[in-house]
């Protein structure tokens, strides 16, 4: 082991047993993770504001009682940092090798978790009754998504371009669970399926066909930049689905999905990887803070081009895929 970086473990509240990058300070170990930026967790013990306290702990095994949202945080911001690094290049947050820092125990009885651009942070609430917290490895990665979409694209948090932010956060949430591997959390189309927010054990979203949370929209229709960011992502997580997994029925991890189009056209994936690749491409390289659906139609099929040509059949999926959703 490098001097200063250890390798401590952790069991978590939704992914089981995992190891966690710690550093030691004196004689005891800290939520600091100095492979990856240093990277630090800290405790807000149901405050609302500053940092609280960085986790400590004495022989490097970390969970129970207070400590275990501080797993779960840890480990997905860390394990974000390994999808950005290893899948698309990309050291840390802003691609400066920087670490961000997290805060779980927000608050009382707080549903939600948040990333705010100013402390350049992410934080969590521990849910309906704290018996929850929203730590879960998709929302962190929803979350720490936020502060690379802001270093990018910078997608205006409102109208199309606002879905289009929200969007990217359950795409590069959802490809860091299944990149993750992790048997406690299997790799889903679905988001937060394991925090339990609707108290019936539903997830928020689905990204096959958005329309099952009762609220979002499967297609792109002219009104689509009034409605909530949360559910006018709804037509580009449906983009994304069609584009990596293709439309109608499909079983991945035993979960069972089944994708339509607007056009009843059908599609067939070119996989979760290339997808990725694609929107990330046009992330950082296409769309701007004004980018709307036309546009993203635009750029992903600039970023196909760059990658696999324009005559590829990445190229046509996406075309199709688009238009699938009602954008031509
Ligand atoms: N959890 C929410 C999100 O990341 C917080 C918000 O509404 N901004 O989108
Ligand atoms: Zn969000
Ligand atoms: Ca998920």
């Amino acid at each position: 082991q490098r001097e200063g970086v250890h390798t401590g473990t952790g069991t978590s509240t939704y992914s089981g047993k995992v190891n966690l990058t710690t550093t030691k300070s004196g004689t005891t170990f800290q939520l600091n993770d100095s492979a990856r930026g240093g990277h630090k967790t800290y405790d807000l013990n149901q405050g609302s504001s500053g940092t609280g306290t960085i986790f400590t702990d004495a022989d490097d095994v970390w969970g129970g009682g207070r400590q275990t949202a501080g797993v779960d945080a840890h480990y997905g911001a860390a394990t974000t940092w390994d999808f950005y690094k290893n899948v698309l290049g990309r050291s840390g947050i802003k691609n400066d090798g920087k670490g961000a820092y997290s805060r779980v125990h927000y608050g009382n009885g707080y549903v939600n978790a948040f990333w705010d651009d100013e402390c350049f942070c992410m934080t969590y609430g521990d849910g309906e009754n704290n018996a929850n917290p929203l730590t879960a490895l998709d929302v962190a990665a929803h979350e720490m998504t936020h502060g690379v979409t802001s270093a990018t694209a910078n997608l205006n948090y409102s109208g199309e371009s606002g879905g289009l932010n929200e969007a990217t956060s359950d795409i590069f949430g959802t490809a860091t669970e299944f990149f993750a591997n992790n048997s406690s959390d299997t790799g889903d189309y679905l988001i937060g399926e394991e925090i339990n927010i609707n108290g019936d054990g539903t997830p928020l979203r689905y990204m096959d066909k958005p329309s099952k949370d009762g609220a979002s929209k499967d297609y792109w229709s002219s009104g689509l930049g009034n409605t909530d960011v949360h559910y006018s992502s709804g037509p580009a997580n449906h983009f994304f689905y069609l584009l990596a997994e293709g439309s109608g029925a499909k079983t991945i991890n035993g979960v069972s999905y089944n994708s339509p189009t607007y056009n009843n056209s059908k599609i067939t994936g070119i996989g979760r990887d290339k997808a990725t690749k694609i929107w990330y491409k046009a992330l950082t390289t296409y769309f701007t803070s004004t980018t709307n659906y036309k546009a993203a139609r635009a750029g992903t099929l600039k970023a196909t081009a760059d990658l696999y040509g324009a005559t590829s059949t990445e190229y046509k999926t996406v075309a199709a895929a688009w238009t699938a959703i009602n954008v031509k």
